[in-house]
């Protein structure tokens, strides 16, 4: 029987040593130009030819064709999305998955809506890579990822929310607060999937702090953490070793953002995945 984990390119990692991995790509465009946010993307670029653009930029969530294209040819498919509540792609991934098990006699797809994104997605990622491991029942896997699921959380720090205003995902007087002065926003994925805004901090030290203290608000006591960063090494290191001085033994891995967490996080922005 062939199994395969199946994750948009919001999850910014693209391989999964020892499991059928696959990755449906998110597309960044301008008018003039189509980015798909793939292994071969050069995000640096992108940013700085979206910096320079003018025009209105936008992002459309992978085609049922692409998801299609990842199921193809596997028994029984775990599929993580992104916030259904903020985008197309967790329809997209179950409109794929109806007409899968219709013309495939005898397959499987879950469609996790993860309800956040990033390093969330990737811990959820990761965990249902461990139950393939031990073997257990597809209905099995799909109950212990959910369950997982409640009990990881998503923080971030953002220093511009302009491509989400410009995409209307939040409203221009949110965004205009933000990026000015040093200020970034200091948010959490909701429980509904949408950014909820926790405060404000003006400069990198507050951040810090007020990543941890959420951290450990949320339960978070040594476990696993995902970082993904864009263009923020320092911050990035900066919150891992914070995390490293209270809990020696947490489980840390720090990794650049992709292109579709890039465009939206925008350069300088940190997503923490924990969990708790
Ligand atoms: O076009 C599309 O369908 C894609 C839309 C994606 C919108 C969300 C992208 C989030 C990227 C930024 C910060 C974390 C937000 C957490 C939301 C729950 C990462």
């Amino acid at each position: 029987m062939k199994r395969k984990i199946v994750a948009d390119s919001s999850c910014d990692m693209w391989e999964l040593n020892g499991v059928d991995f696959a990755v449906a790509p998110i597309t960044i465009s301008t008018d003039n130009k189509h980015y798909v946010d793939n292994q071969e993307l050069d995000v640096h670029l992108m940013s700085e030819e979206l910096a320079k653009y003018k025009g209105v930029s936008h992002t459309a969530c992978p085609s049922v064709g692409s998801w299609l294209d990842c199921y193809e040819g596997f028994d029984e498919v775990f599929v993580i999305t992104l916030t259904g509540a903020m985008s197309g792609t967790y329809n997209s991934a179950m409109t794929a998955k109806g007409i899968y098990e219709e013309e495939n006699e005898n397959v499987k797809v879950h469609v996790f809506d993860s309800l956040s994104t990033g390093p969330e997605m990737r811990l959820l990622i990761e965990k249902l890579k461990e139950k393939i491991d031990e073997d257990l029942p597809f209905e099995e896997i799909v109950e212990k990822g959910q369950d997982y699921l409640n009990h990881t959380r998503l923080f971030f720090a953002l220093k511009s929310l302009h491509n989400f205003a410009m995409n209307g995902r939040v409203s221009k007087a949110v965004a205009s607060a933000i990026g000015v002065l040093n200020i970034s926003i200091f948010a959490t994925a909701s429980e509904e999937g949408t950014i909820q805004q926790i405060s404000k901090c003006r400069g990198e030290k507050k951040v810090v702090k007020s990543m941890i203290e959420h951290l450990e608000d949320a339960g978070y006591h040594g476990g696993k953490v995902r970082i993904s960063h864009a263009d923020n090494l320092k911050l990035a290191h900066n919150v891992r070793d914070k995390i490293l001085e209270l809990y020696p033994n947490a489980d840390i891995i720090v990794y650049p953002m992709g292109g579709l967490c890039t465009y939206y996080a925008e350069i300088g922005g940190l997503l923490v995945g924990c969990e708790c």
